[in-house]
């Protein structure tokens, strides 16, 4: 802890109790379920430095970009168009809400039923100890789901907070409202930046953003090689840190690792053994610190090949079309693109469990756990036709729903072990 970094801290408001409490607990965690695993690309060496300066160097450049007008817009949701942010010359950063740490500072405001992804992420403002938070001067909501949209309302009480409306259903009149929506929120970020977005600008971001897309579809097709050459809390590890970090580095980082796997696979060197079992896990997203499942899973001698995630393939899947440099068009191709994420706030949403299924067969998986987070009300009723659906193609699912407590820790294991027990050759 630097003497800098606390004086960052300080000029950003940071309860610098709390926060040491917080970065003081995640040490050990980091270290127990990242640092002890055996025969980690030297890949990885960057997104360690990232983790053990988490709250460090990237806030300073948010920091000294402000410095100079630029802005910072802090997100919650995979259909928030970054583009429009890059293209306005502000730096948008995904925030993360995946510690318990802060899920009881949220519960003195909102309901305890309501899930640890947003209790996390509101307890954070409320015990002032994020500075991600802190440095950004727009938080953009979204109405994907009852618990967020409500406590958008709230957090607008501690900082400014737009909402963007995403519709429920995927029908031609819900596009017309999405690209509307679009629209308006270009209009906003505009309006927060003082820039115009340019045709010329905005498909410089696209082509951004499209970079880092297209090195996370490579990361994830090397995960599809039997032995796998990265393990699964590696690569989870990895697409967390694209949330935040600068993408043109991220892009960098995360192809240097590519190439460093490519030879993995041609020496046929993988993390784990080629039969040990593979595994999707399908559902809500696994925002950074989260990294139980993956740990369970991987402990117990299974590997994590693919996640059909808002931490995973849902982030990256599909690019922002190419078009002329028009403005309209731009935005109706941005609009498109982010339409076709396959969140459970849709009603039908039968293109996930399609998703599932051509994932679980490309990846070569012996099954699939699906995953909810507790009150998660819309994962957790997918979940009854993704199990519906996985059974007729004869593919194994386990359904855990679990929070971001230790609590049940014991007894996932179990439940676990005792699904690859059944899965295995
Ligand atoms: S596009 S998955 S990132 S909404 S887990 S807060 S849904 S109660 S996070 Fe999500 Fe966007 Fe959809 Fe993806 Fe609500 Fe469920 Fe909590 Fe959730």
């Amino acid at each position: 802890m630097t003497t800098d970094n606390v004086r960052m801290w300080t000029d950003l408001n940071i309860d610098l109790k709390s926060h040491d409490m917080l970065l003081n607990a995640l040490g050990p965690i980091f270290q127990e379920v990242y640092l002890s695993q055996k025969n980690r690309p030297a890949g990885m060496g960057f997104y360690d430095f990232v983790v053990g300066d988490i709250h460090g160097i990237r806030v300073k450049e948010l920091r000294e970009h402000a410095k100079t007008g630029g802005k910072v817009v802090a997100t919650y949701c995979v259909f928030v168009p970054e583009e429009l942010v890059w293209a306005a010359g502000a730096i948008p950063v995904g925030l993360c809400a995946g510690t318990q740490f802060s899920v009881p500072m949220a519960e003195e405001v909102l309901p305890r039923n309501t899930c640890a992804l947003i209790k996390s992420s509101f307890g954070f403002k409320l015990g002032r100890v994020c500075p991600y938070v802190q440095a950004s001067h727009l938080i953009v909501g979204e109405t994907t789901c009852d618990g967020k949209k409500k406590m958008f309302e709230i957090l607008n009480q501690y900082q400014p907070v737009y909402v963007m409306e995403v519709p429920n259903k995927k029908t031609e009149r819900s596009r017309t409202l999405w690209h509307g929506e679009v629209v308006a929120f270009k209009d906003v970020i505009e309006k927060l930046t003082g820039n115009k977005i340019t045709p010329k600008k905005l498909a410089e971001a696209i082509d951004l953003v499209n970079g880092r897309r297209l090195a996370l579809q490579r990361l994830y097709n090397l995960r599809k090689v039997r032995p796998v050459p990265i393990s699964g809390k590696d690569a989870l590890l990895a697409t967390q840190v694209s949330f935040y970090d600068d993408a043109a580095r991220d892009t960098q980082m995360l192809n240097t690792l590519c190439d460093e796997l490519d030879k993995r696979v041609a020496a046929g060197q993988g993390v784990a053994p080629a039969n040990a079992p593979r595994i999707l896990i399908s559902g809500s997203p696994m925002a950074i610190p989260n990294w139980k499942l993956h740990h369970i899973i991987e402990s117990a001698g299974a590997v994590v090949v693919c996640e059909e995630s808002c931490t995973g393939t849902r982030f990256f899947s599909d690019l922002v079309k190419p078009t002329p440099h028009n403005l309209e068009q731009q935005l109706t191709a941005i609009a498109d693109r982010y339409m076709n994420i396959h969140c459970a706030c849709f009603t039908p949403n039968d293109e996930r469990p399609d998703d599932v299924v051509r994932l679980a067969k490309e990846y070569q998986v012996d099954g699939v756990i699906h995953y909810n987070l507790q009150f998660c009300h819309t994962y957790a009723n997918e979940g009854y036709k993704m199990a519906e659906r996985l059974e007729k193609e004869g593919i194994p699912m386990l359904r855990i729903e679990t929070d971001y407590s230790d609590e049940d820790a014991g007894q996932l294991r179990t439940r676990i072990e005792a699904f690859l027990e059944m899965i295995k050759h």
